[in-house]
């Protein structure tokens, strides 16, 4: 038996990631930029054991689907030239599949704690394409701060990978999450970005204007920047859900909560806090602003109707294995 455990942080894309190029392993069709956060993460832990006949999965108590997670440990298997079944017991600190990221930190997590326990040692950038194949975003949770995925051009994906532009500390910025919904979405990322360029008129803008998008986020993390930061970042969450809406059957990822905080951190920018929100593949509102603020920011989004919890975050670091 062999075996380790990791934790990778979730993250949430600033330039989002949505929908995919043609290829193997989740090439995406446009770059994103990110940042990881501290206190949500997920800790993962892989046996590979001769005794078992098959994969074995649990996450938070409870019994997992190894659907997606077999055809994922094959490639890690296959690299190691081993063929022994895994037994994974897995934990995230935060809801699952409720638009936390969950996807991201749980297979940057499973890429680190299963090559090492296969008896690999990857470097980053080969960690970074492996958990890219497990889920798109988990590329990105392979790094701590603020880090950039490559869209990449090749066929193969050798080029699709994410690599940090900050180190936590060289920008300190904080995310205030407003939890508005702890249920899991109905419609899954990787559903609900399939088949883009036939499903959304809107897609082809999307992808158009990605590059400049990204270019100008750059720009504003070498300046340090915040506004502007703060500005691309939502405009990049309202024209993502502006393709989710357009994308057939409709894609309605907000409930009347959402869109009370989307409000209120507007409400609190036209007073003069530093706020901007962003919003992934779910209900939950990420306002992001300076570690000065958060505190007030924390207090203005859990006096909006229907925010349940909010959750105060750094920058978090890169993933690494737990003793
Ligand atoms: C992102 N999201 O950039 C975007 C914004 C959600 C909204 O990446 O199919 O779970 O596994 O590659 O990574 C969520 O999608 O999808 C996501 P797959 P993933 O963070």
């Amino acid at each position: 038996m062999t075996q380790a455990t990791a934790r990778a942080h979730s993250n949430i894309a600033l330039i989002k990631y949505w929908g995919k190029r043609a290829g193997p392993g989740n090439l995406p069709a446009v770059g994103s930029i990110s940042v990881t956060l501290d206190t949500l993460y997920t800790d993962t832990r892989v046996v590979f054991d001769p005794a078992l006949a098959a994969d074995r999965a649990q996450l938070d108590d409870a019994p997992a689907d190894t659907t997606r997670l077999t055809p994922f440990l094959d490639l890690i298997r296959q690299r190691a030239g081993i063929d022994t079944r895994a037994a994974i017991v897995s934990h995230n600190n935060f809801p699952t599949g409720a638009g936390l990221a969950s996807s991201a930190s749980g297979f940057a997590a499973l890429t680190l704690a299963a090559t090492r326990a296969a008896g690999l040692d990857l470097d980053r950038r080969e960690l970074s394409m492996l958990a890219r194949q497990g889920s798109g975003s988990a590329a990105r949770s392979i790094f701590g701060g603020l880090v950039e995925m490559h869209r990449g051009e090749r066929d193969d994906g050798s080029d699709a990978y994410a690599e940090p532009i900050l180190a936590p500390e060289d920008w300190p910025l904080d995310v205030v999450v407003a939890i508005t919904d702890t249920a899991s979405k109905k419609i899954n990322s990787s559903i609900g970005m399939s088949n883009l360029d036939q499903r959304s008129d809107y897609y082809d803008a999307w992808v158009a204007h990605s590059e400049s998008d990204l270019a100008g986020m750059r720009e504003a993390i070498a300046a340090r920047d915040f506004e502007t930061l703060g500005a691309l970042s939502e405009m990049s969450c309202l024209k993502l859900h502006g393709l989710m809406l357009s994308t057939r059957p409709g894609l309605i990822y907000w409930n009347p909560a959402t869109v009370a905080a989307m409000h209120a951190v507007r409400d609190l920018r036209d007073a003069g806090t530093p706020v901007y929100f962003t919003i992934d593949a779910g209900p939950q509102v990420k306002a992001l602003c300076p570690p000065s603020h958060s505190a007030e920011v924390a207090r203005a989004l859990a006096a909006v109707p229907g925010v349940l919890d909010t959750r105060r975050t750094g920058l978090g670091p890169a993933a690494y294995l737990l003793p």
